[in-house]
């Protein structure tokens, strides 16, 4: 079940440690943390809230696709990247709307200028929409996660399927202990909207079972690692899948593991409830390559959740 998650919220509840961070929101924070789901036992997204999976794997299929760019999201009715690329367009010379300096903060503490950035946020999304050439400029995040698994650049001016190749190597080599994607390039780092937090990952196979383990520098507790958890589990199935495995286990290992301040309400409200069945993952058997999948093509049953708990993301 998804004890281990409701084990790592007491435990950094308990034992975290009072830290300031870059978005000036203030988090209790833990170094150092692991949890294991095993995917046999039913598809690891969390019921002690609603977790929406749409946007779960609409934004994998965006990294498997090697996209950068928030147009798919926002065509898939898919907002959580939004803030990120905003940023970029509200500091750019090209804007010339309010101030939206530290929107995230000033968005949840005045009320009035909350409007206005609603506003100016709605017609950010119009114009990536329906306007090519705004998108490709302001809805580019930089070479983060879909750039470096698909299109890792190298030192002699090509480039490197980090996808593709690892997915070759779990089928013809599969006791290889280098089955690794790694999306921390430090020399990008710079031009990236937001350094990877899910810097790198290791798939393993024994027994017949496709697992995976993910190292994550930092973990938003309330907003970000459920939907990791799922994240990765669905990619585990999804080349599973496409290898002939059965889904082993996902390891998630995390380094700063923090719950925000203005997120602890929220999670003692969780921790108060009682966690349900896991839901089932069914892909459609007749996709078989994990670069064909579509979102029709994934689906979730038995999902059964307690209501959603609303937040506010730190930006
Ligand atoms: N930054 C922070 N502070 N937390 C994160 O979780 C995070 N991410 C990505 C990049 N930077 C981050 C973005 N991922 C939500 C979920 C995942 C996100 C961002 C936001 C979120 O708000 N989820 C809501 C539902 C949102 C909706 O319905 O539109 C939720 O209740 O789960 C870590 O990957």
């Amino acid at each position: 079940g998804e004890n281990a998650y409701l084990d790592m919220c007491r435990h950094v509840l308990d034992n975290g440690f009072k830290k300031e961070d870059r978005t000036g929101t203030g988090t209790l924070s833990v170094f150092g943390y692991q949890m294991r789901f095993d995917l046999s036992k039913g598809f690891p997204l969390l019921t002690t809230k609603r977790v929406p999976f749409r946007l779960v794997a609409s934004e994998l299929l965006w990294f498997i696709k090697g996209d950068t760019n928030i147009r798919y999201l926002l065509q898939h009715n898919n907002n959580i990247w939004n803030e990120w690329a905003f940023k970029n367009w509200v500091e750019s010379e090209e804007y010339s709307g309010p101030d939206m300096k530290d929107f995230g903060l000033r968005s949840q503490q005045d009320e009035e200028f909350n409007k206005q950035y609603q506003n100016e946020m709605e017609q950010f999304k119009e114009r990536i929409l329906n306007d090519e050439g705004f998108a490709a400029k302001y809805g580019e995040l930089g070479p983060v996660y879909g750039k470096q698994w698909r299109e890792w650049e190298t030192t002699t001016g090509g480039s490197i399927d980090q996808l593709k190749d690892l997915i070759e190597q779990i089928k013809v080599n599969p006791d290889s202990r280098r089955l690794i994607l790694s999306s921390w390039s430090p020399e990008f780092i710079p031009m990236m909207g937001l350094p990877p937090c899910h810097t790198l990952f290791q798939f393993y196979v024994a027994d017949g079972k496709l697992s995976c383990q993910l190292y994550q520098r930092s973990g938003d507790i309330f907003l970000g690692i459920p939907f990791n958890i799922a994240s990765y589990a669905l990619l585990t199935h999804l080349i599973a899948h496409e290898c002939g495995l059965e889904a082993g286990d996902f390891v998630h290992t995390i380094g700063d593991a923090h719950i925000y301040t203005n997120h602890i309400e929220q999670i003692t409200t969780q921790l108060d409830r009682e966690p349900r069945a896991l839901p089932q993952l069914k892909l459609n058997s007749e996709v078989k390559s994990v670069f064909d999948f579509e979102m029709k093509d994934i689906e979730l049953t038995g999902y059964d959740p307690h209501p959603s708990i609303k937040a506010p993301v730190a930006v």
